[in-house]
């Protein structure tokens, strides 16, 4: 017994030497730490997954990442065959890469209306430029909310909450998801659930958490923009002029009243604590999973299958999500959407290898084995870009259902220029300081509106 299973262990070395010396290696970038995409690497470790082509990758911290791959781009050193990449590099990635479409025009297997109708139409968008799908999507998301699922179905609490609001606790609709019917109405339930239990004076259970922090914190008050209907990109409108800027009045008192809610929630109706002000979304799903806060929100697709692990309904029950919606004040409402994607470099002198890595990481049968292990084995969850792919993992309750809801609704995104980071970077900062009370919500438009036009106006938009 013990004899036979050293000669299957020297045979499958053996067969994973032989196949790899004769065969492609290719370079890959990865964001190091990513759950996303380990549940990819772990299938790849399988041979048969992609025959013949060995994967080999070169990590970088998210900070670091896209610094590491424009460098050796535009050295032309030929140190990556496929990048990584949100949607919002892309714009600066795209002049490195050979599109996507060229090689499926190429591929007799696959059609290439058919390679793009299979993705859902604002990944097209994100993933081409000047109307050519360059790159080719990993996964997707949308900011949703998490609640307190056995909380919010307590009889108990169901009776207390209508006795001192006069109506029932909102419950999910048919798809499973729970909406307010404005901000008002998820204030009360927020102040409803927000307890000093023992008396202390220290809060016990907040009403609502979400990250606050620069990055994360910034994203909750962009999808809060698409959600009042600034389109097309939120931070600029169609003349690429920041809409709440100087020439905007009309826009002014809706942009102040985003940035209220966020200051109010901590500092008024004190339904969120100070902290958020620190917090990731790393920080915050903490706080929602030590049974702390009644909801929580942010890009919380991640952790789906970590809030329906064994361990944690043990610990705070049940999940529920919840879509923010709720702002949505606009008939052109719609939701902040991000889909991170492949790129396959030009000075690659691996192609071929390079395109079917990318082919099997974004086919329908790949995507549905992809999630499906990622939720048995509490990898991190996301939305497939692949549309049949989506529809299929939430009908098996592997994506969270106010995800799956939300990428059918309008789905939007940030201007894909190359000054979107800085134009990120000039309310991000303000956003903390509005949440640290610091600002008031008429500074955080007056100043965030000038620094958005001031690089619009460098960068040489408007002459
Ligand atoms: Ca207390």
């Amino acid at each position: 017994m013990r004899r036979g299973m050293l000669i299957a262990l020297v045979l499958a070395g053996c067969i994973f030497l032989v196949g790899s010396a004769a065969d492609e290696t290719i370079d890959v970038v990865n964001n190091q730490g990513w759950t996303v995409s380990d549940t990819g690497w772990a299938m790849l470790g399988d041979p048969n997954e992609l025959p013949g082509i060995e994967v080999r990758l070169n990590e970088f911290p998210f900070a670091d990442m896209l610094g590491a791959e424009t460098r050796e781009l535009q050295l032309g050193s030929g140190a990556f065959d496929v990048l990584m990449g949100t949607e919002a590099w892309m714009p600066v990635l795209a002049p490195f890469m050979t599109p996507i479409t060229d090689f499926v025009e190429a591929d007799p297997t696959v059609d290439l209306q058919e390679f793009k109708d299979s993705f859902f139409p604002l990944v097209l968008e994100q993933h081409s430029t000047d109307g050519i799908m360059t790159s080719t999507p990993i996964m997707g998301g949308v900011q949703i909310g998490y609640y307190l699922k056995d909380l919010f179905e307590d009889p108990a609490e169901q009776a207390a909450f209508k006795a001192e609001y006069g109506y029932d606790l909102p419950t999910p609709n048919e798809n499973g998801v729970l909406h307010f019917s404005n901000e008002g109405q998820f204030l009360e339930v927020a102040q409803f659930f927000t307890r000093d239990t023992d008396g202390d004076g220290a809060i016990d259970l907040w009403g609502y958490v979400c990250p606050g922090q620069w990055g994360q914190g910034g994203c909750m008050f962009e999808d809060r923009l698409f959600r009042a209907g600034f389109y097309p990109w939120a931070l600029l409108n169609e003349e690429y002029k920041c809409p709440w800027g100087s020439e905007y009045p009309e826009n002014w008192g809706v942009v102040e009243s985003i940035a209220r809610f966020a200051q109010d929630l901590i500092w008024k109706y004190k339904v969120t604590p100070p902290e958020i002000v620190q917090y990731a979304y790393t920080d915050a799903i903490l706080v929602y999973l030590s049974g702390k806060a009644a909801m929580s929100a942010s890009w919380y697709h991640d952790f789906w299958g970590q809030v329906n692990s064994d361990e944690v309904i043990a610990d705070i029950g049940e999940t529920g999500t919840f879509s923010l919606d709720f702002h949505n004040r606009a008939p052109r409402a719609g939701t902040f959407a991000g889909f991170w994607g492949w790129g396959i470099a030009s000075d690659t002198d691996s192609p071929q290898a390079a395109y079917e890595f990318v082919k099997w990481w974004s086919s329908e049968d790949t995507q549905r084995r992809m999630i499906e292990k990622a939720f048995l084995e509490g990898g991190g969850i996301y939305v497939p870009p692949n549309i049949n792919a989506a529809a299929w993992a939430a009908g098996m309750g592997y994506i969270p259902p106010a995800s799956y809801e939300s990428t059918l609704d309008d789905l939007y995104t940030l201007p894909m220029i190359p000054e979107l980071p800085e134009l990120r970077n000039a309310h991000r900062g303000l956003h903390e300081q509005l949440l640290l009370n610091e600002i008031t919500p008429i500074e955080f438009r007056q100043r965030s509106g000038e620094t958005i036009e001031q690089i619009m106006t460098d960068a040489g938009y408007y002459d």
